[in-house]
């Protein structure tokens, strides 16, 4: 098999702001969660911060530039919230907008085209002091406000927007029960409800959030949320097994309560059920704005986890991956490459979107990357992607709405609670140097995108 993808499939990179652009206090920025939880003693390896991370703030030209002569033409990118705006609400920062006016102008001179999400985990730390940020109901208009600000000031030059990433992560994960907050603003919510209340919220933010964007764009834009939804992958192709990941999809993670009100309108009648008084308080409307129309799903997948059918009322079981089942640089990096296909798969079936175009934002692993002799030649990692990569043109094959893949990440970057001790990048980054090396992953990838397949 050749594995070719089709003409107009989009292969890109990804990044976020927090994790590569440095120059915290830069031209007018405040503080976000992440400034002050990596500057808090324990909470990341070796007391990392994004202070100065990839200095791509300084630097974006230069990276820019490296970008396109590997002939990566798309490029998805976060915007930092305060830096456009430092409060959070209120007053405008010029000098932050004048920033991605630059990035995004310098991109479209080299042929790439920006793909940009609002808001990837690094909320403005004023409004942590002021509500609670995600706490509190009033993060949500919030982030309509800053939404419709950037399209507003932008929507010239980027019509790819991306409301949310991830509210798995930094809401499921970032106030968990019973587990030691890993992410910021490192508030452990000990309740469940709670949880589900803030989650509500951002599922809120996301809904206005489309709706200020489509508001304020001159032109025709497109508007996705990026979720990271469980994909249980079934231990076999048959009828019963099938029929257990499905089942097993609604009630795994968070994907009951996330992914299903914004696709479907409703959270999932099997997560209500196991929530009981722990749902969150939904108000009328909300499900509405929640469920907005949405031009593309972006979906981040690293893994995913294998189910068999099995009796009882759950109907399926999950399977624990065995000691020394194949993982890359991260305790949860487990090489599942069907889980790609499978994410797609199920947005189409479980959930019955078959038209709704589908964009893997992110996939990509840390590995044990060394530098010798001017070379990083990291096997692994394309022995990783390559079979992601297969994965995605299974499911183009077999004529389910797959667009585009992104890789995670353009650059080796803040990697959040590990610091810079996890190499996510395509291109090694010598921070003390701040030298850019592409790894002989980038230079396989350059050339898929070249042969427009895998390679
Ligand atoms: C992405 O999240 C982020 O969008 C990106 O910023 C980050 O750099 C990248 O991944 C690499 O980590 O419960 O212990 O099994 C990925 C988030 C991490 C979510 C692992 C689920 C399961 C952890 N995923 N996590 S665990």
């Amino acid at each position: 098999m050749s594995y070719q993808f089709p003409e107009q499939f989009i292969f890109g990179a990804a990044t976020s702001a927090y994790q590569i652009e440095g120059a915290a206090e830069a031209d007018g920025r405040l503080p976000s969660v992440w400034d002050t939880f990596s500057a808090t003693p324990g909470r990341v390896v070796n007391g990392d911060t994004g202070r100065v991370a990839c200095d791509h703030y300084y630097r974006y030209r230069e990276d820019i530039k490296l970008m396109a002569s590997l002939g990566i033409k798309h490029y998805r990118f976060s915007l930092s919230w305060c830096r456009i705006i430092p409060e959070g609400r209120g007053a405008v920062n010029e000098a932050g907008l004048d920033f991605y006016q630059r990035l995004a102008d310098c991109l479209l001179e080299y042929g790439i085209t920006p793909y940009v999400t609002l808001f990837h985990w690094d909320s403005p730390q004023a409004l942590e002091d002021r509500y609670g940020s995600w706490q509190s109901r009033e993060m949500a208009q919030d982030f309509a406000d800053y939404a419709a600000l950037v399209v507003s000031r932008l929507g010239d030059r980027i019509t790819n927007w991306i409301t949310l990433n991830e509210i798995s992560c930094f809401i499921h994960m970032g106030y968990g029960v019973g587990q030691i907050p890993v992410h910021a603003p490192g508030t452990l919510i000990k309740n469940r409800q709670a949880i589900w209340q803030a989650s509500h919220h951002a599922l809120l933010a996301h809904g206005l959030g489309c709706q200020a964007i489509r508001a304020a764009s001159a032109v025709p834009c497109s508007v996705s949320l990026v979720d990271n939804f469980v994909v249980t992958v079934p231990i076999e192709e048959t009828d019963s097994n099938l029929a257990a990941a499905r089942r097993a999809f609604s009630l795994e993670g968070a994907n009951g309560g996330i992914i299903f009100p914004v696709l479907t309108g409703a959270y999932s009648d099997l997560l209500l059920e196991q929530l009981g008084k722990d749902t969150p308080e939904i108000e009328d409307g909300d499900l509405e704005i929640i469920h907005q129309p949405l031009d593309r799903l972006g979906i981040n997948i690293y893994s995913g986890v294998y189910v068999r059918a099995k009796e009882g009322k759950l109907g399926y079981e999950i399977l624990d991956f065995p000691p020394g089942y194949p993982r890359l640089h991260m305790p949860w990096l487990q090489v599942v490459p069907e889980a790609l296909y499978w994410g797609v798969r199920h947005v189409s079936e479980t959930l019955e979107q078959k038209e709704l175009p589908v964009f893997i934002t992110e996939n990509g692993c840390a590995a044990q990357d060394r530098l010798q002799q001017g070379e990083v030649l990291d096997s692994d990692r394309i022995f990783y992607l390559r079979q992601y990569l297969k994965a995605a043109h299974r499911a183009v094959n077999e004529g389910y709405p797959l667009e585009g893949y992104f890789v995670w990440s353009l650059l080796d970057n803040f990697e959040w609670s590990w610091g810079y001790d996890r190499r996510f990048g395509i291109i090694y980054v010598d921070y003390p140097t701040q030298t850019r090396i592409p790894k002989a992953s980038a230079h396989w990838y350059s050339e898929c995108i070249r042969q427009n397949r895998v390679v």
